[in-house]
């Protein structure tokens, strides 16, 4: 291929890994797996054209006279791609490796934003223009499809490895995620991404408020949600890599919302813990969804949640907020839930005080 083919192959691969890998973080459903493949897909294409690249660069690196200051970046990059790309594939394999704090999942999608973001840079910095005669020619468009097409075999190649090697990985849900402590009560692990942590709540004191667009607003005590006793099976999908599949007991939302009457424009329910931190849902499968309780037998525990969690089958643990106090009943889509990712952890509530 010609240079610049490469080098453009190159950016529209790790783009394609980029974009993948956002919308892979917002997908919860068994079909959203297209997803997870052209991922992995993007990734070892990506692998396959990186090869070509060091082979024609690869000169310029080993005589250090030729070296200056954007060799030592080229070899960064080059390192942060090596370890993103080797981060993922161990990680599908079944790694388990921890480097501080963080596990090859967490490693793989934080390099992946940076290097992104270098790209971006590089781009703007340094890219040629695609001409005429680097892309025309039944060679070029040979070797660019073969490189594609070898992206999607390694990937195939892969999944067959898994199963017939017996790796951990072959384990993993569609997501990637590995599954830990599913019907056990509260043993699944806790996930903190917005690092919010109030203080324990008083269950006797504590109550769930309603509002927005609805007829009959009002607040429900702990005892009340108890006795409605709804149950459903969905499983905590979180992007930091485990799931698990609980029994869920609660209130499921439609009961709930039947008793508050949404008014006719209602069409967005969203979920607010004592933090600040909230999501929404549209209005029919929030009616689907449960506010729990219970996992399993066990009240729920502290660090996941007590005394009221949201379970959203199909979406991904992030949005399962914690440690609820109010559901509003919304007429638009919520762009301000967001900003809560980041600003909640930082109101005194959400720092335990
Ligand atoms: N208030 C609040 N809710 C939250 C979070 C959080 O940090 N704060 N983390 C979310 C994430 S990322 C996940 S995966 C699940 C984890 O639930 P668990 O701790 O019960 O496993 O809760 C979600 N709900
Ligand atoms: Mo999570």
């Amino acid at each position: 291929m010609s240079p610049r083919l490469t080098d453009w192959s190159l950016a529209l691969a790790a783009m394609l890994a980029l974009l993948t890998g956002l919308v892979s973080l917002v997908s919860g459903h068994l079909g959203d797996w297209i997803i997870f493949a052209l991922h992995g897909a993007a990734g070892l294409w990506l692998l396959l054209l990186l090869w070509g690249k060091l082979r024609r660069v690869w000169p310029r690196v080993i005589h250090l006279r030729r070296w200056d200051r954007r060799t030592a970046l080229g070899l960064l990059a080059l390192l942060s791609v090596v370890l993103a790309l080797g981060a993922g594939i161990w990680w599908v394999a079944g790694g388990q490796l921890y480097f501080a704090g963080f596990n090859l999942l967490n490693w793989h999608i934080t390099l992946g934003f940076a290097i992104a973001a270098a790209i971006l840079l590089h781009m703007f910095a340094r890219a040629k223009r695609l001409r005429r005669r680097d892309v025309v020619g039944r060679r070029r468009a040979l070797h660019f499809g073969a490189l594609l097409l070898g992206g999607v075999a390694l990937w195939s190649g892969q999944q067959v490895a898994l199963r017939v090697l017996h790796l951990p990985g072959a384990k993993r849900r569609f997501s990637g995620s590995y599954e830990s402590g599913s019907f056990a009560g509260n043993a699944f692990p806790t996930s903190s991404w917005v690092a919010d942590a109030p203080r324990p709540l008083d269950a006797q004191s504590w109550r769930l408020s309603t509002g927005g667009a609805v007829g009959k607003p009002r607040d429900f005590s702990y005892d009340e949600l108890l006795a409605a006793n709804d149950e459903l099976e969905a499983t905590l999908d979180c992007t930091g890599g485990f799931y698990s599949t609980q029994r869920w007991r609660g209130i499921s939302i439609g009961r709930l919302l039947d008793q508050v009457a949404p008014r006719p424009d209602a069409s967005y329910v969203s979920f607010m813990s004592v933090t600040g931190y909230r999501w929404s849902l549209p209005l029919q499968e929030a009616r689907a969804a449960l506010l729990a309780t219970h996992a399993g037998e066990e009240p729920l525990s502290y660090a996941h949640g007590f005394p009221l969690r949201l379970v959203a089958p199909g979406r991904r643990g992030f949005e399962w907020v914690k440690w609820i106090t109010r559901v509003e009943v919304l007429t638009a889509p919520d762009s301000g839930q967001i900003v809560s990712i980041f600003t909640s952890s930082f109101t005194s509530v959400g720092r335990g005080e």
